[in-house]
């Protein structure tokens, strides 16, 4: 077989941020912007030569194109054993648990998640290690300095794989081996949860619809949904991964999830609503008329995590991230465990995971999980809800009023405004820095600023420090307005600001409940006179 280097040349904006490297399928389809990514990741990992190398994706557009490459990449970088998914797909959780059920190596995982897709839509790669977890940031700033100085890639001539049907190739000493997608995953998802109870639960006409927004967890939902837990056909919408998502944006929430929204609060709502992002490791949730935020999901986890047989036993303590609401905070409190809070980003739950110092954890952007797989895992936790319906009886709806009476409600409210002029993020966050020393005291609107300061991190487990990760702005009256910059854009930039207030009467109107925060947070960001006009902004 012929192996050979390829001369090429460095491109100045290759860089790994926290889920990898995201770019336009545009920027990707320039000469060896993909395979100077691959061969850098390949090049600052050791030992790898014969060992097992997993690759799958979301299904986006250039996804099959990506993988012929990667696979001749990887031939030729000496992987022993080369795991496909069939048809290119594999979810992020999907994954994770493979690496660790097989054992492998690493994992190259071909997403932009929740960035739209098609050919004017956004590409992705991402690594992850051999525990299954994402690659911690040293490894990617590793593979960052790697791009920026990459002069050769090495590649081999064999022909495309037929990635269509389940196979295995023998290519000189490596094996690819072509598998279904989603069978390891369900089976392991079985292992997990009640499936008896959760059948029972549909087969006495509990109704489900789940949107896959045309992404990869289609596949995976019909499967263990429809098939494996009896629900009716049809359960599963948008359920077949289309190469543009067909025009939706897959990221689960109130904006971009609306038409779900509508049905959940509609008369013809089914006792339960859930979706899905474009890798499959995000979620959302929502009860008849009654969405479910994710902070509060989080808590109710928490809640109901040792009547889980899984997990009893095995509740170690939680983390969340920073700007998801503090009600787990409460729970861990109640249930005597430790609670701990990371920046933005799974990859700092990692470490914390692993060393069993938590078992559950999650973000206010709709991801959660647990040391089952070293990923956040968007049908783990409608299955962990539909485990919860099964075991109370109750609906969603009853299930999270019960845990405000207990610990309080916490609002919170999201904005990102994103812009293709990136400094002008720079400039509102410069400028916000340097008030912190004057902030202290001043009346904003209703409030009084308590505390303000960066946000920095140092890791429990392994003392790294990771500094600038937003500005915390603590407020009176149990606010909390939290700023910083999405790591996630793949191009311009995004303001990301998270409100959050708990409240102190028991029935407040939810609409209204946050908007004298609202008023706080443009008194105090000045977001127009930075941004201007133009930037698009959503809300969840
Ligand atoms: C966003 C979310 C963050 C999440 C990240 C990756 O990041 O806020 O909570 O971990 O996406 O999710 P950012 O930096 O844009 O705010 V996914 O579904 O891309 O793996
Ligand atoms: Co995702």
């Amino acid at each position: 077989m012929d192996i050979f280097a390829v001369p090429t040349k460095p491109y100045s904006d290759q860089t790994f941020g926290t889920s990898g490297l995201r770019k336009k399928v545009s920027v990707f389809g320039q000469e060896h912007y993909l395979e100077n990514a691959v061969q850098s990741i390949f090049d600052c990992l050791d030992n790898f030569e014969g060992k097992t190398l997993i690759i799958g994706g979301d299904g986006r557009y250039y996804n099959n194109h990506a993988l012929q490459v990667i696979i001749k990449m990887a031939v030729a970088n000496q992987f022993g054993h080369i795991i496909v998914g069939q048809d290119g797909l594999l979810s992020t959780p999907a994954v994770s648990h493979l690496i660790q059920k097989r054992q492998a190596f690493g994992a190259i995982i071909l997403t932009a998640s929740h960035n739209p897709g098609g050919k004017e839509g956004d590409f992705g790669i991402k690594y992850n290690i051999s525990t299954g977890a994402p690659a911690p940031a040293a490894l990617g700033e590793a593979f960052s300095k790697r791009c920026a100085n990459i002069d050769r890639y090495w590649t081999s001539k064999i022909p495309d794989i037929d990635l269509s049907k389940q196979s295995e190739i023998n290519i000189s000493s490596t094996l690819i081996e072509i598998i279904d997608p989603v069978i390891d995953y369900a089976e392991y998802c079985q292992e997990i949860f009640d499936f008896e109870a959760i059948k029972k639960l549909f087969s006495s006409g509990f109704k489900m619809t789940f949107d896959a927004m045309n992404a990869v967890t289609g596949p995976y939902a019909k499967y263990i949904f429809e098939e494996k837990l009896g629900a009716t056909p049809g359960t599963v919408v948008h359920g077949k991964p289309l190469p543009d998502f067909g025009g939706l944006h897959p990221e689960p929430n109130l904006t971009y999830a609306k038409d779900l929204v509508d049905l959940a609060y509609s008369e013809q709502a089914p006792d339960l609503c859930a979706a899905s992002d474009g890798d499959g490791d995000r979620y959302m949730i929502l009860g008849k008329s009654f969405f479910v935020t994710p902070a509060d999901s989080l808590a109710v986890f928490a809640e109901y995590m040792e009547k889980i047989p899984f997990y009893k036993g095995k509740f170690y303590g939680a983390a969340r991230s920073m700007p998801t609401a503090a009600i787990l905070d409460a729970v861990c409190q109640k249930l005597k465990k430790e609670c701990y809070q990371t920046p933005t980003g799974w990859k700092f739950f990692g470490n914390l995971l692993e060393s069993q110092k938590i078992s559950l954890c999650g973000e206010e952007s709709f991801g959660a999980g647990t040391f089952h797989v070293m990923e956040k895992d968007g049908l783990w936790a409608i299955l962990f809800w539909l485990n919860i319906l099964a075991l109370t009886g109750e609906s969603p709806k009853k299930i999270v009023q019960k845990l405000w009476k207990k610990y309080g409600r916490f609002y919170t409210k999201t904005y990102s405004y994103h812009t293709d002029a990136a400094k002008d993020v720079d400039h509102l966050i410069d400028a916000l820095s340097s008030k912190i020393p004057t902030l202290p005291g001043k009346k904003i609107n209703n409030f009084v600023v308590q505390k303000v300061y960066l946000f920095d991190y140092t890791d429990p487990v392994t003392n790294e420090k990771t500094t600038n990760q937003g500005v915390v702005i603590d407020l009176s009256e149990d606010a909390r307005i939290f700023v910083r910059k999405s790591g996630t854009s793949s191009s311009g930039a995004t303001l990301k600001v998270y409100l959050s207030q708990k409240s102190k009467t028991s029935t407040p109107d939810p609409a209204l409940f946050l908007t004298d925060l609202e008023t706080a947070m443009q008194d105090l960001l000045q977001i127009q006179k930075y941004m201007g006009n133009k930037a698009e902004v959503s809300a969840t």
